[in-house]
């Protein structure tokens, strides 16, 4: 027993020594640690004495049934009539906010039906919609700080546009021309801004989620009140990078919150193939964490979810999930046609009866703080601003070819050197097949 309690004093020791050097806010990770090494260890008591779970022991051979027929209950403040359920979940957003969050969720739709519509002609290459998650992008953007740290998958536009990210930008972006930030190396939709707190998307799935650990845990440790949040489809969640993310984030304490979009496809892939579990959400207390299913359709229960999830885990340094429960309305992606694996029906369920942008309108009507009017002047005057951004974005020159070999690495390597001249006295021989005038020089 004294042996017992000297190693315990040499790891609170050693514990603390570390915590202190770290900085750390919280030591939940030495609450866990002390409990279970002052357990006695005494075979006498038929207690279990396992380090790698505490639980009683039960005589009844009986396995643990998945709870799938009545999952995790979905969070929700508005009904589809835009009517607040229970008055205490009001978030009492003043009259200018709730305008901003319609103008912006709106001015997405006309964006992406401008850029849809734009790839349909071949004037860009690739386009994927936001259409039916506007609230979920909207919601969560509007309950973080502008400090945070986001990282995204590829339908998240409205969190960047809730940010301020200029359409120019955007269509600079998807048109790949000399103005955009990423210099026209990816393809449409990978949009980044250091800026704005938001880091560029790429196209490998879930690659985003343990680097979005490794990012919370680095905040964690400069102590700077900031947290990151991780997007991701239903889809991603399957990939080996969710569960390495969700573990390390439990383990190491990061003030993170995953945001799951549960839009119920991954491209043709509907959810009864994805998992059979009780979808994301159920995932979380398998790892230690918090989480809660929304309804994405509802802004206000994604805000209030998002910001209750962002003070928690500033707060004590622990990651959250959110779980929220949407609809993909658009096709996957432009290279797909999502008739081929569901029916219109479904799809003109969740255009026309439960859709996002509607259950806002209804609740600011009801209010008396939207019209008919307004909405006709705001759809006209927000189509010219999205087409003005668009037409200056289609005249403008695309980035200098040289833009290809630069930040392969910090700096360019001789070889990098070598094919670059080489590309240009290829260019300069076959320049009439070339569109070299298209190119900034
Ligand atoms: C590692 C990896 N595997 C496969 C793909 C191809 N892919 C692109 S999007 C996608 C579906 C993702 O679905 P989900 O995560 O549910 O997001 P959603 O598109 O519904 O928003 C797949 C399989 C990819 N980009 N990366």
């Amino acid at each position: 027993m004294a042996a017992l309690k000297t190693m315990n004093r040499m790891y609170e020791v050693c514990f603390n020594a570390a915590r202190q050097a770290a900085g750390l806010k919280t030591s939940r990770l030495i609450q866990h640690r002390s409990f279970r090494i002052s357990q006695p260890f005494d075979s006498s008591l038929e207690k279990p004495q396992f380090p790698g779970a505490s639980a009683e022991f039960v005589d009844n051979l009986e396995f643990i049934q998945p709870n799938v027929i009545s999952g995790i209950p979905i969070y929700r403040v508005m009904d589809r009539q835009g009517n607040i359920i229970n008055p205490s979940q009001d978030p009492q957003l003043p009259k200018e906010t709730v305008l901003n969050y319609y103008q912006k969720m709106t001015l997405l739709n006309t964006m992406d039906r401008i850029l849809y519509e734009s790839q349909r002609q071949g004037r860009i290459s690739f386009y994927m919609t936001n259409y039916g998650e506007e609230g979920t992008h909207i919601g969560s953007a509007s309950a973080l700080d502008p400090n945070d740290l986001v990282f995204g998958q590829y339908r998240e536009a409205g969190v960047l546009m809730y940010r301020g990210f200029p359409l120019d930008l955007f269509m600079a972006q998807c048109y790949a021309n000399a103005d955009d930030l990423g210099k026209g190396r990816q393809m449409p939709v990978h949009y980044g801004c250091k800026d704005l707190n938001f880091v560029t998307i790429s196209s490998p799935l879930a690659t985003q989620i343990p680097q979005a650990v490794g990012a919370a845990y680095a905040f964690k440790r400069q102590n700077m009140n900031r947290a990151v949040i991780c997007y991701f489809g239903e889809g991603a969640a399957s990939e080996g990078d969710a569960h390495a993310g969700f573990n390390f984030s439990a383990t190491l304490e990061c003030p993170l919150i995953f945001f799951c979009r549960n839009n119920g496809y991954a491209i043709s892939t509907p959810t009864n193939e994805q998992y059979r579990g009780d979808g994301i959400a159920a995932r979380g207390p398998g790892y230690g964490m918090l989480s809660i299913r929304v309804d994405g359709n509802d802004v206000f229960a994604v805000y209030n979810a998002t910001k209750e999830a962002r003070r928690r885990a500033v707060a004590e340094n622990q990651p959250f999930l959110i779980e929220a429960m949407t609809y993909r309305i658009g096709h996957h992606s432009t290279s797909d046609d999502s008739s081929a694996y569901r029916s219109v029906d479904e799809v003109n369920y969740w255009d026309k009866q439960d859709h996002p942008i509607s259950r806002l309108r209804h609740y600011m009507t009801a209010r008396g703080w939207w019209s008919e009017d307004d909405e006709r002047s705001w759809r006209k005057q927000s189509r010219k601003t999205v087409m003005e951004a668009f037409e200056k974005a289609e005249k403008r020159l695309k980035p200098n070819p040289e833009l290809l070999f630069t930040d392969v690495y910090d700096e360019m390597t001789p070889t990098l050197n070598k094919q670059k001249e080489s590309m240009w006295r290829h260019v300069q021989q076959y320049k009439e097949h070339y569109p070299v005038d298209l190119y900034e020089k």
